[in-house]
């Protein structure tokens, strides 16, 4: 299977961006790039940039979001590693033929007209994985 091409960014479980801020602009002394619902996923994200790396803050919407009952069972912190790939469609049917469990087997959009894909956790050791195919313009 080729290579994915980098890692796309970091996600963050958090009860609120805003509270969270000090720390990542002040302690880290990231960029904050603003923030964005992603109503299909019932998250806010907020941005964070320290050089090449981006860190994604996930905010549940509402109870119903999976960050909420994430946060509920685990609490807040580390949530996904999202690798960037160029190829979403054609590289989810080759994990699904070689039976990786899929969340998504079809990618949704996401922040910044990404096209987004999930892997379930129990099929890399535990670690929520995210493919992340960036829009022509990001
Ligand atoms: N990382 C690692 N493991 C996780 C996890 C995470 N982020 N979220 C859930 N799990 C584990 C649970 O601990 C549980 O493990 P055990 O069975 O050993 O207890 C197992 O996965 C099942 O979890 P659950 O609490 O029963 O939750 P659900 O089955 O309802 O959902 C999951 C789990 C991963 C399928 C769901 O959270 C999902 O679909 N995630 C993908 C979408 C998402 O996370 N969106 C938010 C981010 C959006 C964005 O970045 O834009």
């Amino acid at each position: 299977m080729k290579p994915v091409k980098a890692i796309n960014h970091i996600g963050i479980a958090v009860n609120s961006i805003e509270e969270q801020r000090s720390f990542y602009e002040g302690v880290l002394g990231a960029e904050y790039e603003g923030s964005e619902v992603v109503e299909d996923q019932k998250v806010t994200v907020g941005f964070f940039k320290l050089q090449d790396v981006r860190l994604e803050l996930l905010e549940p919407l509402n109870e119903e979001s999976t960050v909420a009952k994430f946060i509920e069972k685990k609490g807040q912190g580390l949530h996904h590693i999202a690798y960037t790939v160029d190829d979403i469609e054609a590289r989810l049917e080759e994990l699904k033929n070689a039976e990786v469990r899929l969340i998504d087997e079809k990618p949704r959009g996401g922040a910044h007209n990404t096209q987004i894909a999930f892997l379930h956790p129990k099929s890399s050791l535990g670690v929520l994985t995210e493919l992340c195919q960036p829009s022509e313009d990001h």
